[in-house]
């Protein structure tokens, strides 16, 4: 059985199955591990390094991660959670809207983004989120998530 076929909320999952997961590569997989995956909680992790694209310009001499790849990081990590439940596995999640984001503290090189996502509303195509992003146990960046889950065919 292809791992597309299985639910494997419950497991921890690492890129290459994540990577089966998303379409997202480089430079725009923001999810490097997924430690806990259940039927409404996803923890997932994103390592960052000086060697991020985005340091060259954001900012020359000051690197910080961009906050709307912070929120992009936590969407990715929402959308693992969304499609690794039974009832969404192959489809696609829409990143519909985001509400009440707030960016707490600057994320620089050597931090390890941990990104709580925890299901708030499910529906049959709709899924809303409440997401903290956390860095040595302090929150550095918070959301409302709301999510389209579409069966690729019914998506053109
Ligand atoms: C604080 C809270 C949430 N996100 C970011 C911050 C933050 O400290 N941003 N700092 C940006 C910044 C940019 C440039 Br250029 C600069 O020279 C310095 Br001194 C900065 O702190």
């Amino acid at each position: 059985m292809g791992n597309e076929e299985q639910d494997i909320t419950g497991k921890a999952l690492d890129i290459n199955t994540i990577m089966k997961i998303l379409p997202h590569r480089y430079p725009f997989l923001l999810v490097d591990r997924v430690l806990e995956v259940s039927e409404n909680r996803i923890v997932g992790i994103k390592n960052v390094t000086m060697n991020e694209l985005f340091f060259q310009g954001h900012f020359p001499g000051k690197p910080i991660m961009p906050g709307v790849l912070i929120l992009e990081a936590m969407a990715q990590a929402g959308g693992v959670g969304a499609l690794s439940h039974k009832d969404n596995v192959g489809k696609l999640a829409y990143f519909l809207s985001i509400n009440n984001a707030k960016f707490r503290k600057p994320v620089v090189p050597g931090d390890t983004l941990r990104m709580e996502i925890d299901i708030t509303k499910r529906k049959t195509s709709i899924l809303q989120c409440r997401a903290v992003a956390k860095v040595d146990g302090e929150v550095v960046t918070e959301a409302e998530m709301t999510f389209a889950l579409i069966k690729p065919n019914e998506a053109e």
